[in-house]
């Protein structure tokens, strides 16, 4: 297939609610999409790439560069049989995976919508639902904490994932516990702690939790196994996979029992998908992370989360957690007991709200610049 026309656009929407890790606050999103044009259909992506440079070193402002100078402009007028080539044709540009992630999905849409496929089919994905879970920001209080996992729960969600940092932690898990003796319980620590508070963290174990998600620094991997022989609650990677090179590594070295697969982290669906069959060989089991996408973003998860090993409640949940009037139509919804079921329809099976998203939009470029070709 050919690509005749890239619309890139930055939307901004405010969260529902303040939503706050160890790294810092979210209240407003800024968010890229990219719309693709080829064979008569169109297809989406999401760059997840933060506001600033505190989940990695990517923010909206060098995914847009790195977008608008270097990619944007070598994918208008390329010919593709598969998005599986896509990466090769960036491979010189090293790091920006968010920036290309959210290029490589769009051409999976796009794909997918050619040949009349539901996108998670085209990805090889067989689960007909996916199990859901939530993760829950830093509160201004525990009964704060306490009330809105009574309320997660009553909506169907399947496991809490509550975000820690020191000061928010042992004393908090206790807590949850005690109210909640038997719920599936896992806490994020997004990277706050270091191999010198393994006695701190070894606390986590009297809480029978599912894991402990990055607790040790985003670009570590040997910390990460010496904490691991150390504490008896599984470890689960996040920000330090940045590719199926990391997660070798990191099986080789008994670094984590579980894996948080995020497409954009990883560079996209390809290398998504790497991750996910190199786990599968290697017995560690995955889930799909959030980014608090919007509905294109949230519609491309659901997709990858069908994949067979995405064995464990991922992140990903309904669009109004998040934001008042989403990106897609319908919604992405969860049913009463906590699943999501994708869509049969072909791509992402979630109709762009195009009109809100014109009216979101704060600046957007045409490739190629339609200036350009009139020869201004
Ligand atoms: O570490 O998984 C994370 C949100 C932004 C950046 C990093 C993370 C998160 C979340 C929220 O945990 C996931 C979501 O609900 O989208
Ligand atoms: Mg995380």
């Amino acid at each position: 297939m050919k690509i005749n026309r890239v619309i890139l656009r930055e939307i901004r929407l405010p969260l529902v609610e303040l939503f706050e890790t160890s790294f810092g606050r979210t209240q407003e999103r800024r968010v890229l999409l990219v719309e693709i044009h080829g064979g008569g259909t169109v297809g989406w992506g999401e760059c997840v790439a933060g506001e600033g440079p505190f989940y990695s070193e990517e923010t909206v402002d060098t995914a847009w560069l790195i977008l608008t100078q270097l990619i944007l402009p070598r994918i208008v007028q390329w010919s593709f049989e598969s998005p599986t080539e896509f990466p090769e044709l960036c491979r010189d540009i090293r790091g920006h995976r968010m920036a290309k992630g959210c290029l490589e999905a769009a051409l999976w849409d796009l794909q997918a919508q050619d040949l009349h496929l539901p996108l998670w089919k085209l990805l090889g994905g067989t689960r007909e639902k996916i199990a859901c879970g939530v993760s829950i920001g830093i509160q201004t209080s525990p009964a704060a904490l306490l009330e809105k996992i009574e309320q997660e729960l009553q909506d169907g969600y399947q496991r809490i994932k509550i975000k820690v940092k020191p000061g928010w932690d042992v004393d908090i898990v206790r807590q949850v516990r005690e109210h909640f003796p038997e719920i599936p319980l896992m806490v994020d620590a997004n990277g706050a702690y270091s191999l010198e508070d393994a006695d701190h963290l070894r606390q986590f174990d009297d809480f029978d939790l599912l894991m402990i998600e990055q607790p040790l620094s985003y670009d570590d991997l040997l910390d990460h196994s010496k904490l691991q022989a150390q504490i008896e609650t599984a470890i689960c990677l996040d920000e330090s996979i940045r590719h199926a090179r990391d997660a070798a590594h990191a099986c080789e070295v008994q670094a984590c029992k579980i894996m948080n697969i995020k497409m954009g982290r990883l560079g996209g669906p390809s290398e998504a998908r790497r991750v996910h069959d190199l786990c599968q060989e290697q017995g560690i089991p995955v889930w799909c992370g959030g980014m608090l996408e919007t509905g294109i973003g949230r519609a491309h998860n659901i997709a990858l989360s069908t994949l067979e090993n995405f064995s464990l409640p991922g992140d990903v949940s309904a669009g109004k957690r998040y934001y008042k009037r989403d990106t897609v139509v319908p919604p992405v919804e969860v049913t009463a007991d906590g699943f999501i079921i994708p869509p049969q329809a072909s791509g992402l099976g979630y109709e762009p709200d195009r009109p809100w998203i014109d009216e979101l939009t704060v600046r957007s470029e045409n490739f190629p610049d339609s200036r350009q070709s009139r020869g201004l």
